[in-house]
């Protein structure tokens, strides 16, 4: 196990970079977000210091000195009135992602998965989805606790806060698997109480028309939150509320005595809106602290489209607050919530290229940025589905990619078309990568937008010899369009002249 002198270091080495990033002004910034020449980026950053050797070798880039980590920064927090505040007594507002299912997708969750999120995203915390009844659950699989604590591990090597969640969801109540949860906390405890990375989470989303808040979560949080407290006296410890983490209100009424403690606050965008927002508002004005322990930018089932006007009004509402936010899923499940495209290399660098819609929407959640990319395709997945591309006579090319295996090919007339809402941005940028196979003079590639009504041309990109990459700047029009799409059409003269296009992305800037 680990040792005390480890924190201590990290301390130690968090105070001195802190002077000298205050020596240094602006040498703490992240740059912000390439659209031009570049694919989307992918940062270099010092190899940590671990106790643990991460599973693949990094390579050695920049400066070899290990930089202030989040954790190491802020320390141990705890909770002051409703605000989650550091050890120097400053608020701080946690942001990253949950896993989905453990025991199954845990195998994504890699030391340089994470550390990639918190180098790129500026993630600072991760939140571990244990199922407590499913068959992979910790009650019939107790085996997952090694993935469990794997990821901790990861976490702590890394300098973020990690978020320990039992995740009763079919169980409804928390008091069926009680036992089973005073074990496993108890245990868990016992064993990183000391880190101030942890985070527990008692009870994910208790359900069902018969539980209730005095009924069955508070007699629960009343045995588990105990067991916690003998081995870790201080940190934070997140409550579930009634109705899937909703009823905040109700808990707010009748709160536990306990410090440190806060309670979850759940949403889905394409579910919930003001209504469950208003919830908030009155439980902090009753002084209940709140964490939004997952947050989708779909619809409460998991999956449907990025909801973007109303998740843009959720983050907005939580970032003005500083409440911490967690998005739901670091998955590559064929859903909506699922931030990845598909399994990433372990030992890449993975960009914005690899993220879905929804994890798009998430990174530049987290990250805070203006900037944002509304959608982005390599073509990896050889599925436009996926992709959400409506297109016409175009099809995979996989003799002359620009990046990667795939690219897209679109002969005479075709095109690729993908619709996204541009209400709650401006700036729209789009960026593609494009050849020609056969391609005669005259040829072009048309770019147009559509407002609801007509396609609007944008430009026409003339023919080129070689892959061409460059962003094509959408006029102020385009932007605040609920029914926005874009197109890139072949205009070219012979049926067997193709458009290649690869490396395509959208972006743009929250209003
Ligand atoms: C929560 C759960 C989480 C669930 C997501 C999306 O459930 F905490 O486990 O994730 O929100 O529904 C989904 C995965 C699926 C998986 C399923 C079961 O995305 O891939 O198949 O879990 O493991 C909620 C949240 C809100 C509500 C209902 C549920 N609601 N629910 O408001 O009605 O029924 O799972």
């Amino acid at each position: 196990m680990r040792q005390y002198r480890f924190r201590t270091k990290t301390l130690l080495w968090a105070l001195i970079l802190s002077m000298i990033l205050l020596i240094l002004p602006g040498c703490g910034e992240t740059p912000p977000v390439v659209v031009s020449e570049t694919p989307p980026p992918s940062q270099s950053a010092a190899p940590e210091e671990t106790s643990d050797p991460p599973e693949a070798t990094q390579p050695a880039e920049t400066t070899p000195e290990p930089g202030p980590t989040f954790v190491g920064l802020n320390g141990n927090l705890r909770v002051e009135g409703v605000q989650l505040v550091n050890e120097a007594g400053d608020p701080v507002q946690l942001k990253g992602v949950s896993s989905s299912e453990v025991a199954s997708f845990g195998y994504l969750v890699t030391y340089e998965a994470l550390k990639n999120m918190r180098d790129d995203w500026d993630l600072t915390v991760f939140r571990i989805a244990m199922y407590t009844e499913d068959a992979t659950g910790y009650v019939r699989n107790p085996g997952v606790m090694e993935t469990v604590t794997r990821i901790i591990d990861h976490c702590i090597d890394l300098g973020i806060y990690v978020i320990i969640d039992w995740h009763i969801l079919y169980d409804n109540t928390p008091l069926k698997y009680k036992d089973h949860a005073v074990e496993f906390f108890y245990e868990i405890s016992a064993l990183y109480g000391d880190y101030p990375n942890i985070i527990y989470e008692i009870c994910n989303e208790p359900n069902g028309p018969d539980t209730t808040w005095e009924g069955h979560i508070k007699p629960y949080a009343e045995e588990v939150i105990p067991a916690i407290r003998q081995n870790d006296p201080d940190n934070i410890i997140i409550v579930g509320t009634p109705t899937w983490s909703q009823d905040v209100d109700i808990a707010a009424d009748d709160p536990l005595p306990w410090d440190n403690l806060m309670y979850a606050l759940h949403f889905y965008a394409g579910s919930h809106g003001q209504p469950l927002r208003d919830k908030i508002d009155y439980a902090l004005s009753r002084g209940l602290p709140i964490f939004v322990s997952e947050w989708g930018s779909c619809l409460n089932t998991g999956d449907g489209p990025t909801f973007h006007e109303e998740s843009m009004e959720w983050i907005k509402y939580l970032d003005e607050r500083m409440i911490s936010h967690v998005n739901w899923a670091f998955s590559v499940k064929q859903e909506g919530a699922s931030i990845l495209r598909q399994k990433i290399d372990v030992k890449a660098k993975w960009t914005d290229i690899d993220l879905t819609e929804g994890g798009l929407f998430a990174k530049y959640a987290i990250k805070g940025t203006k900037e944002t990319v509304l959608f982005a395709d390599g073509f990896e997945t050889k599925t436009f589905s996926h992709g959400k591309w409506k297109r016409d006579n175009a099809t995979y090319e996989t003799e002359n990619p620009y990046k990667g295996d795939y690219g897209a090919s679109i002969g005479k007339d075709g095109f690729l078309e993908r619709a996204v809402t541009s209400v709650p941005y401006e700036n729209l940028k789009l960026h593609l990568a494009y050849n020609f196979a056969g391609g005669k003079p005259g040829d072009t590639v048309k770019i147009d937008w559509f407002n609801g009504t007509d396609y609007v041309p944008v430009t026409e990109l003339p023919l080129v010899e070689g892959w061409t990459e460059l962003d094509v700047e959408l006029p102020d029009s385009a932007s605040g369009i609920r029914d926005f799409s874009v197109r890139i059409t072949a205009a070219v003269a012979d049926e067997e002249t193709r458009v290649l296009v690869d490396e395509v992305w959208l972006a743009a800037e929250k209003k």
